[in-house]
Protein backbone atom coordinates (compact mmCIF):
# COMPACT_ATOMS: atom_id res chain seq x y z
CA UNK A 1 0.00 0.00 0.00
CA UNK A 2 1.00 3.62 -0.87
CA UNK A 3 2.05 5.75 2.26
CA UNK A 4 0.83 8.98 1.98
CA UNK A 5 1.45 11.86 4.78
CA UNK A 6 -0.29 14.94 5.45
CA UNK A 7 2.22 18.11 5.63
CA UNK A 8 2.37 21.77 5.26
CA UNK A 9 4.85 23.96 2.85
CA UNK A 10 6.95 25.78 4.83
CA UNK A 11 9.63 26.97 1.76
CA UNK A 12 10.05 26.30 -1.66
CA UNK A 13 13.53 26.19 -3.01
CA UNK A 14 14.19 25.76 -6.83
CA UNK A 15 11.85 22.66 -8.04
CA UNK A 16 11.63 21.50 -4.59
CA UNK A 17 9.45 21.90 -1.89
CA UNK A 18 9.93 21.93 1.73
CA UNK A 19 7.56 20.13 3.61
CA UNK A 20 6.85 19.58 7.30
CA UNK A 21 4.60 16.68 8.12
CA UNK A 22 1.90 16.55 10.50
CA UNK A 23 3.23 13.81 12.38
CA UNK A 24 6.55 12.64 12.75
CA UNK A 25 8.38 9.77 10.77
CA UNK A 26 9.94 6.73 11.59
CA UNK A 27 13.32 7.94 12.91
CA UNK A 28 11.39 11.52 13.79
CA UNK A 29 11.93 12.72 10.79
CA UNK A 30 9.51 15.88 10.00
CA UNK A 31 10.94 17.59 7.36
CA UNK A 32 11.31 16.60 3.77
CA UNK A 33 12.27 17.87 0.58
CA UNK A 34 9.54 17.09 -2.54
CA UNK A 35 9.07 16.81 -6.02
CA UNK A 36 5.90 17.58 -7.32
CA UNK A 37 4.01 15.02 -9.75
CA UNK A 38 3.62 16.27 -12.98
CA UNK A 39 0.05 15.61 -13.10
CA UNK A 40 -0.22 18.61 -10.28
CA UNK A 41 1.35 20.85 -12.61
CA UNK A 42 -0.87 19.72 -15.55
CA UNK A 43 -3.86 20.87 -13.79
CA UNK A 44 -2.18 24.54 -13.44
CA UNK A 45 -1.74 24.34 -9.78
CA UNK A 46 0.86 26.47 -8.59
CA UNK A 47 2.40 24.98 -4.86
CA UNK A 48 2.60 28.18 -2.61
CA UNK A 49 4.62 27.99 0.60
CA UNK A 50 1.36 27.80 3.38
CA UNK A 51 -0.31 25.06 1.33
CA UNK A 52 -1.49 21.91 3.00
CA UNK A 53 -0.09 18.88 0.83
CA UNK A 54 -0.62 15.68 0.63
CA UNK A 55 2.81 13.35 0.02
CA UNK A 56 3.78 9.78 -1.51
CA UNK A 57 6.35 7.74 -2.52
CA UNK A 58 8.54 8.98 0.88
CA UNK A 59 11.90 7.35 1.29
CA UNK A 60 12.10 8.18 4.74
CA UNK A 61 16.34 7.54 5.21
CA UNK A 62 16.87 10.45 2.58
CA UNK A 63 13.85 12.47 3.58
CA UNK A 64 12.94 12.85 0.04
CA UNK A 65 8.72 12.50 -1.39
CA UNK A 66 7.04 13.54 -3.77
CA UNK A 67 3.54 16.08 -3.28
CA UNK A 68 0.70 14.18 -4.87
CA UNK A 69 -2.20 16.82 -3.28
CA UNK A 70 -2.98 20.19 -2.87
CA UNK A 71 -5.75 20.72 -0.57
CA UNK A 72 -8.06 23.79 -1.29
CA UNK A 73 -6.81 27.05 -0.17
CA UNK A 74 -8.45 29.20 2.88
CA UNK A 75 -6.73 32.42 1.62
CA UNK A 76 -4.28 33.61 -0.53
CA UNK A 77 -1.42 36.89 -0.29
CA UNK A 78 -0.57 37.32 -3.88
CA UNK A 79 2.95 39.12 -3.05
CA UNK A 80 4.12 37.62 -1.68
CA UNK A 81 2.89 34.41 -2.49
CA UNK A 82 2.10 32.54 0.82
CA UNK A 83 -1.34 30.74 0.98
CA UNK A 84 -3.93 30.08 3.76
CA UNK A 85 -2.87 33.22 5.90
CA UNK A 86 -4.40 34.18 8.55
CA UNK A 87 -3.12 37.19 9.26
CA UNK A 88 -1.04 40.12 7.17
CA UNK A 89 1.57 42.04 9.33
CA UNK A 90 2.30 45.20 7.47
CA UNK A 91 5.82 45.80 8.37
CA UNK A 92 7.65 49.42 7.94
CA UNK A 93 10.39 51.32 9.49
CA UNK A 94 9.84 54.97 10.55
CA UNK A 95 13.36 55.87 9.40
CA UNK A 96 15.59 54.58 7.18
CA UNK A 97 13.91 53.99 5.33
CA UNK A 98 12.23 56.43 5.54
CA UNK A 99 8.44 56.02 6.15
CA UNK A 100 6.69 57.15 3.28
CA UNK A 101 2.45 56.94 3.64
CA UNK A 102 1.72 56.33 -0.28
CA UNK A 103 4.55 52.79 -0.06
CA UNK A 104 2.59 52.33 3.50
CA UNK A 105 -0.81 52.76 2.10
CA UNK A 106 0.19 50.09 -1.43
CA UNK A 107 1.33 47.72 0.67
CA UNK A 108 -2.13 47.69 2.71
CA UNK A 109 -3.65 47.45 -0.05
CA UNK A 110 -2.50 44.17 -1.03
CA UNK A 111 -2.79 42.99 2.41
CA UNK A 112 -6.91 43.52 2.29
CA UNK A 113 -6.66 41.76 -0.84
CA UNK A 114 -6.43 38.55 1.37
CA UNK A 115 -10.01 39.19 3.05
CA UNK A 116 -7.76 38.52 6.21
CA UNK A 117 -6.77 40.64 9.44
CA UNK A 118 -4.39 43.10 8.82
CA UNK A 119 -1.93 44.43 11.56
CA UNK A 120 0.94 46.82 10.94
CA UNK A 121 4.31 47.11 12.50
CA UNK A 122 6.14 50.05 12.79
CA UNK A 123 10.33 48.91 13.47
CA UNK A 124 13.43 51.20 14.32
CA UNK A 125 11.50 52.73 16.89
CA UNK A 126 14.97 53.41 18.57
CA UNK A 127 15.59 55.94 15.50
CA UNK A 128 12.71 58.63 16.10
CA UNK A 129 11.47 60.53 19.34
CA UNK A 130 9.08 59.55 21.31
CA UNK A 131 6.50 62.38 19.99
CA UNK A 132 6.84 61.27 16.57
CA UNK A 133 6.23 57.84 17.29
CA UNK A 134 3.14 58.49 18.49
CA UNK A 135 1.85 60.59 16.44
CA UNK A 136 2.83 58.00 13.54
CA UNK A 137 0.73 55.31 15.94
CA UNK A 138 -2.34 57.62 16.15
CA UNK A 139 -2.41 58.47 12.11
CA UNK A 140 -2.38 54.77 11.26
CA UNK A 141 -4.81 53.90 14.42
CA UNK A 142 -7.29 56.56 12.44
CA UNK A 143 -6.96 54.65 9.47
CA UNK A 144 -8.51 51.32 10.50
CA UNK A 145 -5.37 49.06 11.77
CA UNK A 146 -3.70 47.73 14.46
CA UNK A 147 -0.22 49.00 15.36
CA UNK A 148 2.86 47.96 17.25
CA UNK A 149 5.93 49.97 17.57
CA UNK A 150 9.47 48.46 17.96
CA UNK A 151 12.94 48.11 17.99
CA UNK A 152 15.14 44.80 17.71
CA UNK A 153 17.77 47.06 19.38
CA UNK A 154 16.06 48.24 22.23
CA UNK A 155 13.69 45.52 22.76
CA UNK A 156 10.63 47.51 22.61
CA UNK A 157 6.93 46.36 21.76
CA UNK A 158 8.44 42.98 21.13
CA UNK A 159 6.47 41.20 24.30
CA UNK A 160 3.22 42.48 23.09
CA UNK A 161 3.85 42.18 19.31
CA UNK A 162 4.70 38.25 20.11
CA UNK A 163 1.34 38.05 22.26
CA UNK A 164 -0.62 39.19 18.90
CA UNK A 165 1.29 36.91 16.77
CA UNK A 166 1.05 33.37 18.84
CA UNK A 167 -2.43 33.56 18.15
CA UNK A 168 -3.02 30.50 15.56
CA UNK A 169 -2.99 30.33 12.28
CA UNK A 170 -0.13 32.10 9.66
CA UNK A 171 0.77 35.46 9.92
CA UNK A 172 3.09 36.89 7.28
CA UNK A 173 5.47 40.04 7.58
CA UNK A 174 5.48 41.63 4.47
CA UNK A 175 6.95 45.26 3.16
CA UNK A 176 10.11 46.96 1.82
CA UNK A 177 13.62 46.03 1.73
CA UNK A 178 15.58 46.52 5.00
CA UNK A 179 12.87 47.58 7.13
CA UNK A 180 13.96 45.16 9.54
CA UNK A 181 11.24 42.01 9.22
CA UNK A 182 14.13 39.19 9.22
CA UNK A 183 15.90 40.73 12.29
CA UNK A 184 12.46 40.67 14.11
CA UNK A 185 12.18 37.34 13.35
CA UNK A 186 15.86 36.51 14.57
CA UNK A 187 14.21 38.63 17.94
CA UNK A 188 11.33 36.26 18.01
CA UNK A 189 12.93 33.39 17.60
CA UNK A 190 16.83 33.81 18.49
CA UNK A 191 18.11 30.34 17.66
CA UNK A 192 16.94 31.71 13.93
CA UNK A 193 19.82 33.60 12.78
CA UNK A 194 18.35 34.54 9.20
CA UNK A 195 20.56 36.75 7.48
CA UNK A 196 20.18 40.89 7.69
CA UNK A 197 21.74 43.64 5.40
CA UNK A 198 22.15 47.21 5.92
CA UNK A 199 20.59 49.47 4.36
CA UNK A 200 22.57 52.14 2.24
CA UNK A 201 22.19 54.77 -0.32
CA UNK A 202 20.77 58.43 -0.05
CA UNK A 203 16.98 56.98 0.09
CA UNK A 204 18.28 54.39 2.77
CA UNK A 205 17.22 51.48 0.53
CA UNK A 206 17.83 47.85 1.86
CA UNK A 207 19.70 44.92 0.06
CA UNK A 208 17.29 42.63 -0.75
CA UNK A 209 18.99 40.02 1.85
CA UNK A 210 15.71 37.77 2.07
CA UNK A 211 15.46 35.85 -1.47
CA UNK A 212 12.52 33.32 -0.36
CA UNK A 213 9.77 33.00 1.42
CA UNK A 214 9.81 31.14 4.18
CA UNK A 215 7.69 29.60 7.16
CA UNK A 216 8.89 29.49 11.19
CA UNK A 217 7.20 27.86 14.06
CA UNK A 218 6.20 30.94 17.22
CA UNK A 219 4.48 28.10 18.48
CA UNK A 220 3.11 24.85 18.29
CA UNK A 221 0.01 26.72 16.18
CA UNK A 222 1.21 29.74 14.91
CA UNK A 223 3.19 30.16 11.69
CA UNK A 224 5.33 33.25 11.13
CA UNK A 225 6.54 33.96 7.46
CA UNK A 226 9.78 36.15 6.74
CA UNK A 227 8.95 37.27 3.03
CA UNK A 228 11.60 39.24 0.64
CA UNK A 229 11.18 43.10 0.47
CA UNK A 230 9.71 44.60 -2.50
CA UNK A 231 9.28 48.36 -3.23
CA UNK A 232 6.18 48.77 -5.85
CA UNK A 233 2.95 46.47 -4.54
CA UNK A 234 0.60 46.07 -7.37
CA UNK A 235 -2.79 47.89 -6.85
CA UNK A 236 -6.53 46.24 -8.23
CA UNK A 237 -7.79 46.51 -11.38
CA UNK A 238 -11.02 47.34 -10.35
CA UNK A 239 -11.79 51.00 -8.48
CA UNK A 240 -14.37 49.04 -6.59
CA UNK A 241 -11.75 46.51 -5.02
CA UNK A 242 -10.00 49.32 -4.23
CA UNK A 243 -12.61 51.49 -2.42
CA UNK A 244 -13.15 48.17 -0.33
CA UNK A 245 -8.92 48.03 0.45
CA UNK A 246 -9.42 51.29 2.61
CA UNK A 247 -10.83 50.80 5.85
CA UNK A 248 -11.75 54.34 6.26
CA UNK A 249 -13.95 54.00 3.02
CA UNK A 250 -15.20 50.43 3.75
CA UNK A 251 -16.63 51.14 6.97
CA UNK A 252 -18.48 54.62 6.02
CA UNK A 253 -20.22 52.76 2.96
CA UNK A 254 -21.64 49.62 5.19
CA UNK A 255 -23.33 52.31 6.94
CA UNK A 256 -24.53 55.27 4.37
CA UNK A 257 -24.32 55.18 0.33
CA UNK A 258 -22.99 58.01 -1.85
CA UNK A 259 -25.74 59.93 -4.10
CA UNK A 260 -24.40 58.40 -7.18
CA UNK A 261 -23.84 54.75 -7.65
CA UNK A 262 -20.67 55.43 -9.76
CA UNK A 263 -18.79 58.23 -7.11
CA UNK A 264 -15.22 58.07 -6.68
CA UNK A 265 -15.60 58.89 -3.75
CA UNK A 266 -13.24 62.00 -4.29
CA UNK A 267 -15.57 64.43 -2.26
CA UNK A 268 -17.91 65.76 -5.14
CA UNK A 269 -20.96 66.53 -4.25
CA UNK A 270 -22.98 63.75 -2.88
CA UNK A 271 -20.23 61.88 -1.62
CA UNK A 272 -21.15 60.18 1.41
CA UNK A 273 -17.27 60.10 2.29
CA UNK A 274 -16.09 63.81 1.42
CA UNK A 275 -12.90 64.97 1.38
CA UNK A 276 -12.17 65.61 5.03
CA UNK A 277 -10.46 62.01 6.06
CA UNK A 278 -6.38 61.70 6.22
CA UNK A 279 -5.67 59.44 3.10
CA UNK A 280 -8.12 61.23 0.91
CA UNK A 281 -5.43 62.19 -1.55
CA UNK A 282 -3.47 58.60 -0.78
CA UNK A 283 -6.73 57.06 -2.03
CA UNK A 284 -6.97 60.03 -4.95
CA UNK A 285 -3.21 58.92 -6.21
CA UNK A 286 -4.18 54.95 -6.04
CA UNK A 287 -7.72 55.45 -8.15
CA UNK A 288 -5.90 57.32 -10.82
CA UNK A 289 -3.28 54.78 -11.11
CA UNK A 290 -6.03 52.10 -11.35
CA UNK A 291 -8.64 54.16 -13.46
CA UNK A 292 -5.47 55.42 -15.46
CA UNK A 293 -4.61 51.51 -16.29
CA UNK A 294 -7.72 50.38 -16.70
CA UNK A 295 -8.46 53.15 -19.51
CA UNK A 296 -4.78 51.67 -21.18
CA UNK A 297 -6.54 48.10 -20.68
CA UNK A 298 -10.07 48.93 -22.67
CA UNK A 299 -8.30 50.93 -25.35
CA UNK A 300 -5.72 47.47 -25.97
CA UNK A 301 -8.81 45.28 -25.91
CA UNK A 302 -10.31 47.48 -28.45
CA UNK A 303 -7.16 47.23 -30.69
CA UNK A 304 -7.17 43.63 -30.30
CA UNK A 305 -11.05 43.73 -31.42
CA UNK A 306 -10.33 45.94 -34.39
CA UNK A 307 -12.38 49.06 -32.67
CA UNK A 308 -10.47 52.84 -32.19
CA UNK A 309 -12.25 55.56 -30.15
CA UNK A 310 -13.23 58.62 -32.31
CA UNK A 311 -14.14 61.23 -30.18
CA UNK A 312 -16.79 59.58 -27.76
CA UNK A 313 -17.48 56.93 -30.70
CA UNK A 314 -16.21 53.14 -31.35
CA UNK A 315 -15.98 52.81 -35.23
CA UNK A 316 -13.98 49.64 -37.05
CA UNK A 317 -10.05 50.12 -37.20
CA UNK A 318 -9.23 49.91 -41.29
CA UNK A 319 -6.77 48.07 -41.84
CA UNK A 320 -4.05 50.22 -43.56
CA UNK A 321 -3.72 48.46 -46.60
CA UNK A 322 -7.72 49.50 -47.06
CA UNK A 323 -7.21 52.88 -45.58
CA UNK A 324 -4.66 53.42 -48.52
CA UNK A 325 -6.98 52.07 -50.87
CA UNK A 326 -10.34 54.21 -50.13
CA UNK A 327 -7.49 57.12 -49.96
CA UNK A 328 -6.85 56.31 -53.56
CA UNK A 329 -10.57 56.23 -54.60
CA UNK A 330 -11.34 59.43 -52.78
CA UNK A 331 -8.49 61.30 -54.65
CA UNK A 332 -9.56 59.71 -57.96
CA UNK A 333 -13.16 60.84 -57.23
CA UNK A 334 -11.89 63.78 -56.37
CA UNK A 335 -9.82 64.57 -60.17
CA UNK A 336 -12.77 63.15 -61.91
CA UNK A 337 -15.43 65.74 -60.56
CA UNK A 338 -12.24 68.61 -60.93
CA UNK A 339 -12.15 67.24 -64.82
CA UNK A 340 -16.24 67.97 -64.82
CA UNK A 341 -15.64 71.27 -64.31
CA UNK A 342 -16.62 71.45 -60.31
CA UNK A 343 -14.81 73.55 -58.06
CA UNK A 344 -12.75 72.68 -54.75
CA UNK A 345 -14.24 73.95 -52.07
CA UNK A 346 -13.02 77.13 -50.81
CA UNK A 347 -10.20 76.95 -48.00
CA UNK A 348 -11.71 79.82 -45.94
CA UNK A 349 -15.52 77.80 -45.55
N1 LIG B 1 18.17 51.06 14.34
C1 LIG B 1 17.58 49.88 14.07
N2 LIG B 1 17.98 49.13 13.03
C2 LIG B 1 17.36 47.97 12.80
C3 LIG B 1 16.29 47.50 13.59
N3 LIG B 1 15.84 46.34 13.07
C4 LIG B 1 16.63 46.08 11.99
N4 LIG B 1 17.56 47.06 11.84
C5 LIG B 1 18.58 47.11 10.77
O1 LIG B 1 17.94 47.25 9.52
C6 LIG B 1 18.73 46.62 8.49
C7 LIG B 1 17.85 45.72 7.63
O2 LIG B 1 17.38 44.63 8.40
P1 LIG B 1 16.78 43.29 7.76
O3 LIG B 1 16.23 42.52 8.90
O4 LIG B 1 17.77 42.62 6.88
O5 LIG B 1 15.62 43.88 6.86
P2 LIG B 1 14.55 43.07 5.94
O6 LIG B 1 13.26 43.78 6.07
O7 LIG B 1 14.58 41.64 6.30
O8 LIG B 1 15.14 43.31 4.49
P3 LIG B 1 14.97 42.35 3.16
O9 LIG B 1 15.33 40.95 3.54
O10 LIG B 1 15.92 42.94 2.17
O11 LIG B 1 13.55 42.47 2.72
C8 LIG B 1 19.84 45.88 9.24
O12 LIG B 1 21.03 46.67 9.14
C9 LIG B 1 19.35 45.80 10.66
O13 LIG B 1 20.40 45.77 11.58
C10 LIG B 1 15.87 48.32 14.69
O14 LIG B 1 14.93 48.01 15.43
N5 LIG B 1 16.54 49.49 14.88
MG1 LIG C 1 14.97 39.96 5.25
ZN1 LIG D 1 -18.49 58.77 -2.64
Amino acid sequence: MVERRAGRVVALQANYCLVVLDRPGPDGQQRLLCTRRTRLGKSGQRICVGDRVEVDGIDWPSARAAISALEPRSSLLERPAVANVSRVVVVVAVREPTLDPLLLTRFLVTAEATGQSVQLVLTKADLLPASELEAWCERVTGWGYPVHAISTLTGQGLGALRASLVESGIAVLCGPSGVGKSSLLNALLPNLELRVGNVSGRLQRGRHTTRHVELFSLSPTALLADSPGFNRPDLPDDPGVLSQAFPELRHRLAETSCRFSNCRHQGDPGCAMGSDWDRHALYGQCLCEVEQRAEALAMAGQRLAGLRQRGSRLEPRLDPQLRRESRRRRRQELENDLSAGLSLPDPAD
